[in-house]
């Protein structure tokens, strides 16, 4: 009895440690997933545009490529959400953290929990308020205020010489979100050389096309010359498109319509005259992301901001350009 006994031990211990070797969960390790693979916690803004969802397939299509365990989280659009992603993670304790903030403010909290666990955070897309920018690595993503001035100055080169009033009316994305407020203050701070050129009406459609459709229907209801749309996104712009192609004018040429992003959608309408100019911003971010994850991992220090690079569209540059589009 006592041999029997003393067998099945030395059977359980052998069998413990090699569980144990194997990485078999244990979950006291740094978060390196069972065979050594870096692991990647993300919290997404959600799904509302065609942006968002070009930006998602690229991070999870360049983490596969990079052999990097995924940990992906979508936060419907909302802030607390994203938080308790966050926070999620650190429980884990993945490698590294990102996330695309769906606002600015109010993350100095959950940010200091993920520096305090001694986890990395990256920025993506959209960057954060702190004062504190030792709570994050690095940004990665667009220059929102230089979308803004571009969007802005084609409309000044449109009008140059001209004289009357110009009366745009303006869609901004999510209330609180980087790309709302920079887009608006670059495209206002460009614009102000010129004063016709003056935004009568300005409301958030949440970078969604039902919500661009619905406030510029309000827009046209209470407005009765409308010159210019400026929308902070392609949605909302075609959305717009719908509203003001059932109030029975023609977009692109009874309205003149600047839109924000270049996804497919926007570049066809672009290519058919209803947009009559887009500003690029780049949701291929992914591939750049897991290069700053695997340089983190490794004990390197990115750059605090890298920008993507982007351009602008004509409704001529758009017929040559559709074909190329990957998103
Ligand atoms: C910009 C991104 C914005 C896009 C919208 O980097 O955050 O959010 O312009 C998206 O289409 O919804």
């Amino acid at each position: 009895m006592l041999k029997r006994l003393s067998v099945a031990m030395v059977g359980a211990v052998l069998l413990s440690s090699a569980l144990a070797g194997c990485g078999g969960g244990d979950d006291s390790s740094s978060g390196s997933g069972s065979d050594d693979k870096i692991v990647l916690g993300f919290s997404q803004v959600g799904a509302e545009s065609g942006w968002r969802t070009a930006n998602t397939k690229s991070i999870q299509d360049s983490a596969k490529a990079a052999g990097i365990e995924l940990k992906f989280a979508d936060a419907q659009g909302k802030q607390e959400n994203q938080i308790t992603a966050i926070r999620s993670f650190i429980t884990q304790k993945v490698d590294v953290i990102a996330f695309s903030p769906v606002v600015t403010s109010g993350w100095d909290a959950v940010l200091k929990e993920a520096k305090d666990a001694g986890i990395p955070v990256i920025l993506t897309d959209r960057s954060v308020d702190s004062q504190d920018t030792s709570l994050y690595v690095s940004f990665l993503g667009s220059d929102f205020v230089e979308e803004g001035k571009k969007a802005g100055q084609w409309l000044v080169d449109q009008y140059k010489g001209k004289t009357g009033t110009v009366n745009i009316v303006e869609l901004q994305g999510t209330t609180g979100a980087a790309p709302a407020i920079d887009r608006q203050k670059g495209f206002a701070d460009t614009i102000a050389s010129d004063p016709n050129l003056k935004v009568v009406k300005s409301q958030t459609g949440d970078f969604t096309r039902a919500q661009g459709k619905t406030v510029m229907e309000t827009f046209l209801q209470s407005t009765p010359k409308i010159d210019v749309l400026y929308a902070h996104n392609d949605d909302m712009g075609l959305g717009a498109i719908e509203a003001i192609e059932a109030a029975g004018k023609k977009p692109g040429t009874d309205i003149k319509i600047i839109t924000v992003d270049a996804v497919k959608d926007g570049m066809t309408a672009l290519s058919e005259g209803k947009i009559n100019y887009i500003v690029e911003c780049s949701p291929l971010l992914g591939p750049q992301l897991m290069d700053i994850v695997k340089q983190v991992k490794s004990g390197g220090t990115p750059e605090k901001r890298i920008l993507t690079k982007e351009t602008t569209f004509t409704q001529e540059q758009a017929k040559t350009e559709l074909p190329n589009r990957q998103y």
